[in-house]
């Protein structure tokens, strides 16, 4: 695991801290002269660490001591905030022009430092953000590179823009914004070639590239197994060609960690992903403060509390499932599906993510219509708990009170309701979906 090592010697470090209930000077220093060879050990650079221990030592020593922690706890607390302060203390996302336009990103980096994976892997996010992206082959010099970048487009459905390997990458990068502005993609990424070592030739085919086309946002693809050397091939980079963001790959591998603890303080660019593992769906936005936690061994917390929320809305939807079942599904089920919905991020988000949903939702599509979303409330809100869990016996009477109730047309209500009993026919003609053979991997969500 990544970062092991010098979160074990930090954890340990505060864990003599902890136990105390005055802390004198002298302890505050021993504990950051640890503090500090365990960075160096990590490989964090040595004027990043000198600068660090400089931050806490000024705080941890000066007179901004809360009450309601003890001394050690304090200590944690500032080395947490100088630890977020130094990987880039908030969030940065990447930066694309509106969608009218095409916004051109330009992967860079040496040979094997992720960039044709990353292209691809990033071309998949941004699809599924509802942009359309064109990759293109700029990588000329190993006749597989094409060929890796094709197989990766075609399994995240992006297509490749490719001149073959006889013409030149700053011809290739021009001809592909052409293509891409006649036909309507708003956002290119080159992938672009790299060498083993930083070297004239790859400098200059970026900056003939970078002289020709506008660059939007050129970004750097680090392999985070290499350490310090990843942070040297950072600053040489951004000094030949400007850099204006990181991606830290190989991250999933047992790195000690300090490139992530130093780029961003060398470089002044922040990291904006970092790779998690070889699959196309392993890229992951990069968070300062959860990286902070995790190297603290506080734990993700955030990532825990997402976990909690998501459990329980599984073992909910697992209820729910029963429920749909016996076909025993009501309009109180409705509600909170509805609830659910809104807290997973919106019909199109929970669709997305539903397996070989795609032609069966059609058809309730518009029952479940988020703008619609409101008024199926307060139809169902004005019904008694009764109608909620006994629809049948919506008569006309109590469909007209209902509707005055909502403040809406008796119409709509005969349209809900009926929408309702066909949906509920449905589920039951769908058993395989619902915990059958697909009930495992799709883990089946209910969603509206
Ligand atoms: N474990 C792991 N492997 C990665 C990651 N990113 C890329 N790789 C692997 O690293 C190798 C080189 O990647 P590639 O994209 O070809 O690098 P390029 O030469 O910079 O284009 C490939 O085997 C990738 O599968 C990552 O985040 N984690
Ligand atoms: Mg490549």
């Amino acid at each position: 695991m990544a970062f092991e090592s010098l979160s074990d010697k930090l954890q340990n470090v505060f864990r003599n801290l902890r136990g105390k209930g005055r802390l004198s000077e002298a302890d505050v220093k021993a504990s950051l002269k640890e503090v500090k060879m365990a960075l160096l050990e990590a490989d964090v650079s040595f004027k990043v660490v000198k600068q660090f221990i400089k931050s806490v030592e000024e705080r941890a020593i000066g007179a901004d001591m809360m009450n309601s922690l003890t001394p050690g706890q304090q200590v944690v607390k500032i080395v947490h905030e100088e630890l977020i302060a130094l990987m880039g203390s908030e969030t940065t996302e990447l930066k694309l022009k509106s969608a009218g336009d095409v916004t051109v990103l330009m992967m860079m980096g040496l040979q094997g430092a992720g960039k044709t994976t990353t292209a691809a892997k990033l071309a998949g996010k941004l699809k599924a953000k509802g942009r359309k992206v064109l990759l293109v082959a700029c990588d000329v010099y190993r006749p597989a590179a094409i060929k890796q970048l094709q197989v990766n487009g075609e399994k995240q459905g992006v297509e490749v823009f490719t001149m073959g390997e006889n013409q030149k990458p700053v011809n290739i990068a021009k001809g592909a914004y052409e293509y891409a502005k006649k036909n309507g993609f708003n956002v290119v990424i080159l992938d672009t070639a790299g060498r083993l070592h930083v070297d004239e030739d790859m400098m200059e085919e970026l900056q003939e590239i970078k002289a020709n086309l506008t660059i939007d946002q050129s970004l750097l693809t680090v392999d985070a197994m290499t350490g310090q050397d990843a942070v040297n091939v950072a600053s040489v980079f951004n000094e030949k060609i400007g850099i204006d963001g990181v991606i830290l790959t190989k991250l999933d591998g047992d790195t000690r960690g300090g490139a992530a603890l130093s780029v961003k303080a060398v470089t002044g660019k922040p990291i904006l992903y970092i790779g998690m593992g070889e699959k196309l769906s392993d890229l992951e936005q990069f968070y300062p403060d959860r990286m902070a936690s995790r190297i603290l061994g506080m734990g993700d917390v955030l990532t825990l509390i997402e976990k909690a929320q998501e459990t329980v809305d599984e073992e909910k939807a697992k209820a729910m499932t029963q429920k749909l079942k016996k076909a025993q599904f009501d309009f109180e089920d409705y509600l909170e599906s509805m609830n659910q919905m809104r807290k997973m991020g919106g019909l199109n988000a929970v669709l997305s993510m539903m397996p070989g949903l795609g032609g069966q939702m059609k058809g309730i599509e518009n029952a479940i219509d988020e703008k619609k979303m409101a008024q199926t409330e307060a139809i169902i809100l004005s019904m008694t708990p009764k109608e909620r869990t006994n629809p049948e016996i919506l008569n006309p009477s109590r469909k007209h009170r209902i509707a005055r109730g909502a403040g809406v047309d008796i119409a709509e209500v005969n349209r809900l309701v009926k929408q309702f009993e066909q949906m509920r026919k449905m589920m039951k003609q769908m058993p395989g979906m619902m915990g059958g053979k697909r009930g495992k991997k799709g883990r089946f969500k209910f969603p509206f």
